[in-house]
């Protein structure tokens, strides 16, 4: 089977899904590839804090009235160390800007809806896929469905694939330069039906480790402690869970830690990485599948949302009024935003973390910074413009 769309999209993830919106709001026919099902995607429980810049796009194509009537909007965020909290008031510290509070989930759960109602075009389960051509004004994409191979044929493919996607290695290697730092932990995640220990997110820096409390709901909390590599997440009980969050909290917050039943476990790795460059003739990398920040910052999804927004408008001066400038400047444009995320996440991940080889030495360092940090006000506001996101 054989057909032609303007752009092949692969991935439904949430840059996938912004990217198929937008284009589809512009009047540019997408098609999105999903490996997986629609109800996978949707099990995943990954970031929770949306900038304004993803906010705004949510904003542009309609998919905004969930978000605005169920998020909440959160103008500080606290850090904690040696026992006491401190608050960052984002809002004061960045001339009125806050963050948005709403699961990736939900942002894709919405995006599927519209695009569903849409009418638009998502082929789940779609097995073997594969961009070809990429290199010529013609590239094309095939997969496996139900036992039949189909052929896509486009102008331009948008690898929206995450990390392990088949886009990105696709690239022959020599035509790719890769960055990569990884941490020697990770994060153990628990989601409970528990009213949050605080009203906005606390990052805790602790001799135990890092710890951190964030919410989905008033009624629903998502806690993450730093664990070892090694930690198996069958080993991890809830109770044992509760106990290591409340010590690695100061007092105050732990007494307000409501614990419940475990709704969700994980654990994650944490890995810094960038792929240069972020296009390659006619496809183009954009999310999770041309870079990786550690969670610390809460950007991953963020930068998907940069990335789809450089991406969208290069196509639409593509297919809208002829013009290859944005094609030929989207990598230049989205790296220059990715770096400077990663380099906030990196700096966060590093201050708040415990190090194992660092010793009490690193510990003493962190916790001098983290002192600066909430004393200067110069200091405050460059984790302020940086939390709140940096200005596409
Ligand atoms: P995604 O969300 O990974 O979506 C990629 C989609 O592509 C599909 N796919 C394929 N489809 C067809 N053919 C193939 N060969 C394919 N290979 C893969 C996948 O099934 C998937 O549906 O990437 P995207 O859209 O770029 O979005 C990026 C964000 O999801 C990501 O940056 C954040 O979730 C990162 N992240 C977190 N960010 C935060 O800000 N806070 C967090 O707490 C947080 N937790 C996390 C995370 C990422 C995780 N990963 C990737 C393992 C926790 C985890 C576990
Ligand atoms: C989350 O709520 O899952 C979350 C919030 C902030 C982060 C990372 C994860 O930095």
């Amino acid at each position: 089977m054989s057909r032609r769309v303007q752009v092949v999209i692969v991935g439904s993830g949430p840059a996938g899904l912004l990217l198929g919106q937008r284009l589809h709001a512009a009047g540019i026919e997408a098609l999105i590839l999903e490996r997986r099902s629609r109800d996978y995607v949707l099990g995943r429980i990954r970031a929770g804090v949306l900038e304004q810049g993803t906010v705004g796009q949510l904003e542009a194509v309609g998919v905004d009235a969930r978000m605005h009537a169920e998020g909440l909007v959160h103008g500080g965020v606290n850090l904690a160390f040696q026992r006491r909290l401190h608050r960052i008031d984002l809002a004061d510290l960045t001339g009125g800007k806050t963050v948005m509070v709403y699961g990736q989930t939900e942002v894709t759960r919405d995006l599927m809806d519209a695009r569903a109602a849409a009418g638009a075009e998502t082929v789940y389960e779609a097995q073997e896929v594969q961009p070809h051509a990429f290199d010529t004004a013609r590239p094309y994409v095939t997969y496996k469905k139900d036992g039949r191979t189909h052929r896509i044929d486009c102008d331009a493919i948008a690898g929206c694939d995450g990390y392990h996607g088949v886009c990105r290695k696709s690239v022959p290697q020599k035509a790719l330069r890769t960055y990569e730092r990884v941490y020697p932990f990770g994060w153990l995640g628990l989601l409970a039906d528990v009213p949050p220990a605080s009203e906005e997110l606390i990052y805790a820096n602790s001799a135990r480790g890092f710890a951190l409390c964030s919410m989905r709901s008033p009624r629903r909390s998502r806690y993450y402690v730093q664990c070892s590599l090694d930690d198996k997440v069958e080993a991890w009980s809830d109770a044992a869970f509760w106990d290591e969050l409340r010590r690695r909290i100061p007092p105050e917050a732990a007494e307000r830690v409501t614990t419940g039943p475990s709704i969700e476990k994980s654990i994650a790795p944490l890995r810094s990485f960038v792929a240069e460059p972020l296009r390659f003739g006619r496809l183009f990398l954009c999310g999770d599948a041309g870079h990786i920040v550690p969670p610390t910052g809460a950007k991953g999804l963020n930068l998907a949302a940069s990335d789809v927004h450089y991406l969208y408008e290069a196509l639409r001066a593509f297919f809208l009024e002829r013009s290859e400038a944005g094609l030929d400047s989207y990598s230049e444009r989205a790296l220059k935003r990715v770096w400077k995320a990663e380099r906030f996440s990196w700096w966060f991940t590093s201050m708040m973390h415990r190090f194992p080889e660092d010793g009490p030495f690193g510990q003493k360092i962190q916790e001098a910074e983290l002192d600066y940090l909430v004393e200067s006000r110069a200091a405050s506001t460059a984790l302020a413009e940086n939390y709140v996101g940096l200005p596409y």
